[in-house]
């Protein structure tokens, strides 16, 4: 009885190493990287689809002036400065729906109709 717990146990711990090693050299950790970028008056691309429990990171760039990427309902605003560098915007969406992304930095004319979607599926 002893024998065959212990054996369990050892081949237990020999497949939880094996699954850390896999997840190791995957990168299986790692957030998706999805790259956004926003100019006057868009979000490029327009729809972000993402799924449920599923770790993104979105690298949002400006190609003209100054911007901001908020999602209002996620609690996320970040400022996007001119001059191209990428901010990174993470998130793991916790429920599905369609969230509305919209400029927050005033940007000129046509900002209050700069937006975007993300788009949470159930996934799989
Ligand atoms: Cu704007």
């Amino acid at each position: 009885m002893t024998r065959v717990g212990r054996t369990s146990v050892g081949a237990a711990v020999v497949l939880a190493s094996i699954i850390v090693i896999l997840r190791a050299t995957t990168g299986a950790d790692a957030p998706r990287t999805i790259d956004v970028t926003l100019s006057r008056y868009a979000f490029s691309p327009e729809r972000i689809e993402v799924r449920l429990g599923e770790r993104v990171r979105l690298n949002v760039m400006s190609a003209d002036r100054v911007h901001g990427f908020e999602v209002k309902e996620l609690e996320l605003n970040a400022r996007i400065p001119a001059g191209g560098r990428a901010v990174s915007v993470e998130l793991t969406p916790k429920e599905t729906g369609t969230f509305e992304i919209k400029c927050s930095e005033y940007c000129g004319a046509g900002h209050s109709r700069m937006k975007a979607w993300l788009i949470v599926t159930p996934g799989s």
